[in-house]
Parts: C-alpha cells; sequence; structure tokens
C-alpha cells in the first residue's frame, strides 16, 4: 500500500457522471431531444455521426445510457458504500425545457432531480450540479443555430433560474458549462456541436463561429453566476475547464512560446471566467485574424460581475507541441500542433497518462486564478474483462488513480493549492462522450451492457470499488 496525504476535513471526495450519458429514459416523462440524441455510437477511432433527428435503424447509445433514469435508488446505496460524500451530474435541459425556448417548466423533469437529490442526501451524499454539459436542447440548434445566437443567453439563464430556485436548499455546489474549452479543437465538428450546439457548413469561418459562441457563453454563465447568488448567497458556482496542460517539447525557445500560446488559447475561457475579462492577447488576435466579433460593453461589464466561486476542472491527460521555425504568430491549431510525448505512456485510446501533469495544473491555476479547485473528473477509460465469478480484475485502474490521488495530494500537502474535493469520471460506467461505446469503461461500479445496449444492466462491483471505499475512509492515507 502507498501511504498518502490526509485531505482535509469536510473534503468532498465522490464520483462524477452526466446526464445523458447514464440516465437513459430519453423520451419518458415529457423530456424533450437533445443533442446526444441525435449522435449515434463511434468505436475506438470511428467517430460518431449526427444524425438530421432521429431517425429509424441508426443506434443512438444515449438513450438508454446505463439506465440510471430507472436504477438510481440501487446506485446511490452502492455510492453510499463506496463512501461518497458528494456526487456530480447534471440536469438533462430537455427534461426541464423540452425545447429550450418555453416559458414555462416541465413539472415532471424538476420532479426526477427533487427525487434524485432527495434520494442522495438521504445518504449523506450532497449532489454538486453542471447546468449545462453536452446536451442543449435539439430544437435550440436546428431553430437558432445553437450558441452562434445571442438569444441562447436568455434561454440558458432562464433554465438556470428555474433550476437554482427549485433546488436552492438541495443543492451548494454548481457548474455552468462543462468543459467549455474542449471547442478549441473546431476543427473537429463534435466539440462545436457538443459544447455549443454549432452546426456549420463548409462556408463558414469555423474558428471565428467558436470565438463567438463560447463568448456568449460566458456572457451567459457569468448572468447565471449573479442570478444563482440573488438566489442562494451560499452557492458556490464555478467554471468548468478541461485540463490538459501543454508542455514544450524541447528547451527551444520557439518550443517554449509555441506552448505559451497553446496554453493561452485552451485557457483564456478560464481567465474570463474567473478573472472576469479577456487576457491581453485575444484582442490583437481578433484583430490580426479579421474576427468581427460582437462583444458589447455591456457584455465587459457583465463579464466583470460574474465571476466564479471555483475552478471545476477534469484532468485525463497532457499535451506536448512544438514551434514552427521562422513562425513568429505561434498560431497554435488543436489538434494539428500535438506531438507525443516520448515519455510518458498512453490508454489504448490514446490518452497519454501523465500524474506529475496534474500537480504541474494545479500549481498553474493557483498562481494564475486565484481561486479554490475542484477535481470534478478524473479517471481512467479502459477495456474492462468480467470473470466467470462476476469480478473485474482493474488492477490498471488502480494503479492510475493512485498515481493521480497522490499528485493531487502532494498539490494540496505541499504546494498549498486549496482544494475542494474530487470526484473520479464514470464511477458507475455510463456511454463515452467522445466515442459513444460502453465498452471504453471507467467504473467502480460494472454496469453489464455492451455498445449496442444488449445485457442484464445489472451492476456489480470492481475490484477499484473496494480500492477506492478504503481511499475515502481513510481520507486519502491508504492509497
Ligand atoms: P470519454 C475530451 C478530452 C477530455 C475530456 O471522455 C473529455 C473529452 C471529450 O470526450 O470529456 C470529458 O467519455 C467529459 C465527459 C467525458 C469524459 O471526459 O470520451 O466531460 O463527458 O465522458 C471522458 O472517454
Amino acid at each position: 500500500m502507498t501511504k498518502g496525504y490526509k485531505m482535509p476535513k469536510g473534503f468532498l471526495w465522490g464520483g462524477a457522471v452526466a446526464a445523458h450519458q447514464l440516465e437513459g429514459g430519453w423520451d419518458v416523462d415529457g423530456k424533450g431531444v437533445s443533442i446526444a440524441d441525435v449522435m449515434t455510437a463511434g468505436r475506438n477511432g470511428v467517430p460518431r455521426k449526427v444524425t438530421d433527428g432521429v431517425k429509424e435503424g441508426e443506434v443512438y447509445p444515449n438513450h438508454w445510457g446505463n439506465d440510471f433514469y430507472h436504477r438510481y435508488p440501487e446506485d446511490d446505496k452502492l455510492f453510499a458504500e463506496m463512501g461518497f460524500k458528494c456526487f456530480r451530474t447534471s440536469i438533462a435541459w430537455t427534461r426541464i425545457f423540452p425545447n429550450g425556448d418555453e416559458t414555462a417548466p416541465n413539472e415532471a423533469g424538476l420532479k426526477f432531480y427533487d427525487d434524485l437529490f432527495d434520494d442522495l442526501l438521504s445518504h449523506g451524499i450532497q449532489p454538486v450540479v453542471t447546468l449545462s454539459h453536452f446536451e442543449i436542447p435539439y430544437h435550440l440548434v436546428k431553430a437558432y443555430g445553437g450558441f452562434s445566437n445571442r438569444k441562447m443567453i436568455d434561454f440558458f439563464v432562464r433554465f438556470a433560474t428555474v433550476v437554482f430556485d427549485r433546488y436552492k436548499d438541495k443543492v451548494k455546489y454548481w457548474m455552468t458549462f462543462n468543459e467549455i474549452n474542449n471547442q478549441t479543437a473546431w476543427s473537429d465538428p463534435h466539440p462545436l456541436l457538443q459544447n455549443s450546439g454549432l452546426q456549420l457548413g463548409a462556408d463558414d469561418n469555423w474558428e471565428q463561429a467558436m470565438y463567438q459562441a463560447a463568448h456568449y457563453e460566458l456572457v451567459a454563465s457569468a448572468l447565471a453566476v449573479q442570478a444563482g447568488h440573488a438566489i442562494n448567497p451560499d452557492f458556490q458556482i464555478g467554471c468548468m475547464v478541461a485540463m490538459c496542460p501543454i508542455y514544450p517539447l524541447t528547451a527551444k525557445p520557439a518550443d517554449v512560446m509555441m506552448a505559451e500560446r497553446a496554453m493561452q488559447k485552451r485557457y483564456w475561457f478560464g481567465d474570463v471566467h474567473c478573472l472576469g475579462e479577456y487576457p491581453k492577447w485575444l484582442p490583437k488576435y481578433f484583430e490580426r485574424k479579421g474576427f468581427d466579433m460582437d462583444i458589447t460593453a455591456a457584455d465587459l461589464e457583465t463579464l466583470k460581475a460574474g465571476t466564479v466561486d471555483y475552478v471545476g476542472f477534469s484532468y485525463y491527460m497532457s499535451f506536448v507541441t512544438k514551434g514552427r521555425d521562422g513562425d513568429q504568430e505561434y498560431d497554435f491549431k488543436e489538434p494539428d500542433d500535438f506531438v507525443e510525448n516520448p515519455y510518458v505512456e498512453k490508454s489504448d485510446w490514446g490518452w497519454q497518462i501523465d500524474p506529475t501533469g496534474l500537480r504541474y495544473a494545479m500549481n498553474w491555476m493557483q498562481d494564475r486564478w486565484h481561486l479554490p479547485q475542484f477535481i470534478v473528473e478524473n479517471g481512467f477509460g479502459a477495456y474492462d474483462k468480467k470473470e466467470a465469478d462476476g469480478s473485474v480484475h482493474d488492477d490498471y485502474r488502480i494503479s492510475y488513480f493512485r498515481d493521480h490521488i497522490l499528485a493531487m495530494e502532494e498539490a494540496v500537502a505541499l504546494d498549498g493549492v486549496d482544494l475542494i474535493g474530487y470526484t473520479p469520471w464514470g464511477c458507475i460506467d455510463l456511454v463515452s462522450a467522445s466515442t459513444g461505446e460502453m465498452a471504453k469503461r471507467y467504473g467502480f461500479i460494472y454496469v453489464d451492457a455492451d455498445d449496442n445496449g444488449h445485457g442484464s444492466f445489472d451492476r456489480s462491483k470492481k475490484d477499484s470499488f473496494d480500492w477506492f471505499q478504503q481511499v475515502i475512509a481513510s481520507d486519502g492515507e491508504d492509497l
């Protein structure tokens, strides 16, 4: 056993999921169609397809997820047995506003989350809630062009206000937009659609569209933060960034400058969320690129007045980049400018495994944003093998977690990072966001279902279940 550092009293150990990846029940109790409902299953290395509405004969894994919608009481018991203090999930926007532009919410949807949160609280588990986790109502994509349209700000703020008000005594920790910065890989249509509901044509300027949509989201987030604090001053409302630090390949100055620009381009979202203003380099970049941005003086005031209370972030991997000879602009472009890191291993899906990168990133964010942090996703997607007796020996997952939790604890105990909690991703097996597979498993709890939704959907404990239970019971000391 590895000896770690005890985390402070009240530290929020738990697990994380997103509504569309596990609930299923995609069309029940008045729920509308979301972006996730029109995304087909992909495979390792094969991207998901987006269909124009739900089509006969296509496979849509988010329609069933892991059936949490019907089985959550059993799952909550298992989370409690593991010792969870909190559980991060999202509210499916389409359960509350099925099309997104209604003025009155759907009561059956609101009631589902009341029941779920009550059940969690009865086990001493506090819900931690993301408002928008890759599941914008599909109607808002078709009728308004998603976040290319300023009207989306009002729709989002209405949704946020309704749920803040409804759950004001049940939920304290909130986040606005999941992995808002994942859309920096704007040349791939998936992140743009998942984050912002953008469907662009060949003639559109994709990069400008990404910056514009992100701006509207940041304004919507800042307005939601203000609305939330007015409803309950005790609310802690965070942003959520996908933290993948980007290193220079060598000490060559051009590599170092390229890595700096890469970090600026991936994390300016956090600068706006946390500091309330655009970093200086970005207007210069817009100017140089000839982007005609709709950013008003009133927007800038809103951003200043709606800074977040903490930094929620996911951490799975780090990246590496290198400079181009003679290029003074350093227009880093993701993912084209990534290169392999010769010093780290990779998962079966090519995600670079780098626990030290987590400690590095936590220090970097502490120095830059001066806010408490919350690790709301971290984990290891892997092919699991269920033995004849039902057991799953996932020592590779335990070893990933051991190394990452130790790095996290060092950042707290040795570097003084202010950390609220740690919720490993996909604490129960669910549908992968990037590939739509069930086979890319993250859980401590195994779900008997395959990529096509076949199986009993029965739950069972993997070896990592007992291991994580012991980590929590020892406040992080017994790794
Ligand atoms: P999957 C890319 C890079 C880092 C995190 O991912 C990412 C993505 C997009 O897939 O997403 C987050 O399921 C996201 C979750 C997602 C999880 O990481 O592709 O917030 O919804 O499931 C893991 O293996």
